[in-house]
């Protein structure tokens, strides 16, 4: 047994002063330090740096390891010249990305207090980095290809993939799970096979959906940039589907969707009735030109993630956060403040079906201390100075092991 003292303690509830946390691989019991120091005699006692704050570890839901080689080989600005330079650079940027390179930005990540993350994996090439790694990760095993002829083939690699990450060690924290590209990338019938394995294993689905202007209007009109990048690469000038035929294709299992920066409030309220959920990726619509989601009319749950770094400078989840502050700017800051810690942590947990992300008996014990610079002066704006002072987290646990 271990007890963990901080100055404030981030629990369901709000933040609670002066307590200390119980746990083993889970949280036992949340109470004073005496009474727990009386009740757990041969505990070891853990005591944070002055002006701590203890968190659940935070969840970045969605993360693309295998494009950290990318600085500045693709292009920003608009998602037209992005998805243009992905073509071009792709497999020298999949070359340079080795395991070492995907270590150092699990670490990254870690420093900055995310526990668990949601791998998006095109090739599986980060299954090995995933595995050695003590972080939670959810295995988006990512299924793409429009292109019907060579359908057999791509759902044959897919299943490899995807039976190679559910013969993972149970050490290793790996949850096996599926991501569907986005629907123009994506034939119909690979879809519905991809979602059945989701429904089948009750595995986390996932899915690009709605992230830029440009693929409404190919899935709406087939018209827009689409149209030329899909006569030059797939000579074709039709899409796969449209916007209402592969919503529908979720409409039995509830599915987090990256980005739907693009979707009509009509639309957002078929996925909220569907139960579904949104990964709100802010730095990544705003580097590849895709707009603000507009998070303030929201009534799906959603997470925040930062995307990989094929489309964000980072995978920092405090320099996302601090992103999200600067981009919804009409949102009352010390309201958006809660609600994006809420979305990195009880939120993002239960979208991704784990059991973290709250500090309450029973929980995993995977802990994040962040330690402000000095005694916060209103203690009703700790959320917000959380936010702004947190480059690097002070500790890291995970089911009860320190890693940092
Ligand atoms: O989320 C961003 C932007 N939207 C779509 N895809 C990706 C993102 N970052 C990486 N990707 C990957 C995706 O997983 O790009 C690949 C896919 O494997 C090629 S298609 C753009
Ligand atoms: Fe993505």
């Amino acid at each position: 047994m271990k007890i963990i003292h901080a100055d404030f303690i981030y629990t369901p509830d709000g933040f609670i002063k002066n307590s200390a946390v119980a746990f083993t691989g889970t949280i036992e019991e949340i109470g004073t330090l005496e009474v727990l120091e009386t009740k757990y005699t041969e505990a070891e006692i853990i005591y944070t740096p002055a002006h701590s704050v203890l968190f659940p570890g935070l969840i970045n839901t969605h993360v693309h390891l295998e494009f950290s080689a990318n600085k500045t080989s693709l292009a920003y600005g608009s998602f037209n010249s992005w998805l243009d330079s992905v073509i071009e650079h792709r497999d020298d940027l999949m070359g340079a990305c080795d395991n070492a390179m995907m270590m150092h930005e699990c670490e990254e990540m870690m420093r900055s207090g995310i526990t668990t993350f949601g791998a998006i994996s095109s090739f599986g090439n980060e299954l090995e980095v995933c595995e050695k790694t003590p972080q939670r990760v959810v295995f988006f095993n990512e299924l793409i290809g429009s292109n019907a002829m060579y359908a057999d083939m791509l759902y044959g690699d897919f299943e490899d993939r995807v039976r190679a990450s559910q013969s993972c060690d149970p050490g290793s924290r790996i949850t096996p799970a599926v991501a569907i590209h986005a629907p123009y990338s994506v034939h119909p019938i690979l879809l519905q096979k991809a979602v059945n394995v989701a429904k089948k294993n009750q595995m986390p689905l996932s899915a690009h959906f709605l992230e830029s202007q440009e693929e409404r209007e190919w899935l709406e009109s087939n018209e827009g940039t689409f149209k030329a990048f899909f006569r030059k690469y797939f000579n074709t000038s039709t899409s796969v589907t449209t916007i209402e035929e592969f919503m529908h294709a979720f409409d039995t299992y509830p599915t987090h969707f990256a980005h739907c920066v693009q979707a009509t409030p009509e639309e957002l309220d078929y996925l909220h009735r569907k139960g579904h959920s949104i990964a709100h990726c802010p730095r990544s619509n705003r580097y590849l030109g895709c707009g603000r989601l507009a998070i303030e009319d929201l009534a799906l749950p959603f997470s925040v993630a930062t995307d990989g770094l094929s489309s964000n400078d980072s995978l920092n989840i405090f320099d996302e956060l601090r992103a999200a502050i600067m981009l919804h700017n009409d949102i009352p800051i010390q309201e958006l403040s809660l609600q994006l810690l809420r979305a990195v942590t009880a939120d993002a947990a239960e979208l991704l079906g784990l059991n973290c992300g709250k500090i309450e008996v029973g929980r995993f014990a995977d802990f994040a201390v962040i330690t402000l610079p000095e005694a916060p002066v209103r203690e009703e704006e700790l959320a917000l100075w959380s936010i702004l002072h947190t480059k690097k987290v002070s500790q890291v646990y995970i089911e009860g092991e320190q890693y940092v």
